[in-house]
């Protein structure tokens, strides 16, 4: 459902026009198969390391595009289009690969980025514990200086990529008694003695994607992988999730828009009291619902890209803004998209069961929607405290 070309540039363009074709060629005859079985999508990830889509966010001095969130954005959107969970295998590579674009050395860069950039390693994003969920700083894993290297002991939770990434990005406490301000963030590879992969998940949605345990006992991780200060993993963290929260969004807009545009092809074709049920007012005045939706969340998405490649300097509320409103935007559009179905919508063989399923959790990770809205109500509230002061 294109309406306009949203003031892209040539490049932003190509980078759609490519993802939009791999997602129909490659993706949309696969999505099934990676939907029932959970099997990780390699050859889709190949496809996409081939196209140069690993490169977007990187800058061009390590093997990028130079690209940034704008870029990235329209590509997940793309994909997602097709298949939300398949998408996420290049979504939360860009996620783990954040903390070390935003504070890495240039030693950790120059090491870590250009494998990232072609595609031959993926990364992942180690946060989430068992209690450690919207309390991104209650983080229990522990890294303990030991000469040369840090020893981390402790279970990350439902990391996604987890498993199929070669490196991650890990939150862990260096000083526990500082709370937030004694979190560290480190560089894992897979393969250090002592890290090993625990629990795979069984989910609802996003099922193409791997969710699993990641479990440090007594690793041993170079002290030079220590990304930016000790005490600095927290504000990592969060600058990482401010730049990422719109690659959720736009995982979000896609689905959203995937389901509106099977909503509008099967109410043409499907044929009830005689003639196409698009004709009945009471399914076009949902399917111009979900249109709007669409459109609104489109416009927040690009907007707050847009103003985070610009250097805005607070971006954590726009940021959530988004999330917020393409993820909920989302869940509405498609579960009206399975109404719009009928009872074939409830069916495995049509593809808007499986968008609703895979939308579900765009409401939850990378920050619950009603952390969102905390974080967006901070802002205002500070915002307005700094203008009167
Ligand atoms: N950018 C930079 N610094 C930030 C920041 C941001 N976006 N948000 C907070 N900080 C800083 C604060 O300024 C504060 O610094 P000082 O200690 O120097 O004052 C510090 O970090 C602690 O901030 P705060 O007190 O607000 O932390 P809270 O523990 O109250 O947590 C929320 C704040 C709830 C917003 C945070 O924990 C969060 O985002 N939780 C959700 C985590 C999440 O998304 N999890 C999903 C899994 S990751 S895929």
């Amino acid at each position: 459902m294109e309406y306009k070309d949203y003031g892209l540039t040539e490049e932003q363009v190509m980078i759609r026009d490519l993802c939009r074709q791999i997602a129909e060629e490659k993706i949309k005859p696969v999505r099934e198969h990676h939907d029932r079985t959970g099997e990780f999508p390699w050859d889709i990830v190949k496809i996409l390391a081939q196209a140069d889509m690993f490169r977007i966010a990187i800058p061009e001095e390590y093997g990028g595009m130079g690209g940034g969130v704008m870029e990235t954005v329209i590509a997940v959107e793309e994909l997602s289009k097709v298949c939300g969970g398949i998408s996420l295998a290049m979504a939360a590579s860009g996620l783990g690969t954040y903390p070390i674009l935003i504070s890495g050395s240039d030693e950790q860069k120059k090491k870590y980025l250009p494998r990232l950039a072609a595609g031959e390693a993926l990364a992942a994003f180690g946060l989430t514990e068992a209690e450690a969920g919207s309390d991104a700083g209650g983080v229990r894993t522990t890294a303990v200086r030991d000469g040369d290297a840090y020893v981390l002991n402790g279970t990350k939770q439902w990391i996604t990529n987890g498993g199929e990434a070669d490196i991650y990005t890990v939150i862990a406490m260096t000083d526990r008694a500082k709370g937030a301000r004694g979190a560290s963030a480190f560089i894992v590879e897979k393969g250090t003695p002592g890290f090993e992969f625990g629990k795979k998940e069984d989910k609802l949605g996003i099922r193409a994607s791997a969710t699993r345990e990641l479990v440090f006992q007594d690793c041993r991780v170079p002290a030079g992988n220590l990304i930016a200060k000790e005490g600095m993993g927290f504000m990592v963290a969060m600058r990482t999730l401010d730049k990422s929260r719109p690659g959720v969004a736009a995982q979000a807009l896609g689905i959203a828009a995937g389901a509106l545009d099977e909503a509008v092809r099967y109410s043409r074709e499907r044929r009830q009291f005689g003639k196409a049920i698009a004709s009945f007012q009471g399914l076009q005045f949902m399917l111009a619902d979900m249109a709007t939706q669409v459109e609104a969340a489109r416009t927040l998405v690009y907007h707050a890209a847009r103003l985070i490649d610009g250097g805005a300097k607070n971006i954590s509320k726009i940021s959530a803004m988004c999330k917020l409103f393409a993820s909920d935007t989302a869940m509405r559009v498609t579960t009206d998209a399975v109404q719009v179905f009928g009872g074939y919508g409830y069916m495995r063989e049509y593809p808007v069961e499986k968008m609703m399923r895979d939308a579900k959790i765009t409401q939850i990770y990378e920050g619950t929607n009603q952390i969102q809205r905390e974080v967006i109500a901070l802002n205002l509230i500070k915002e307005a405290a700094s203008a009167k002061a």
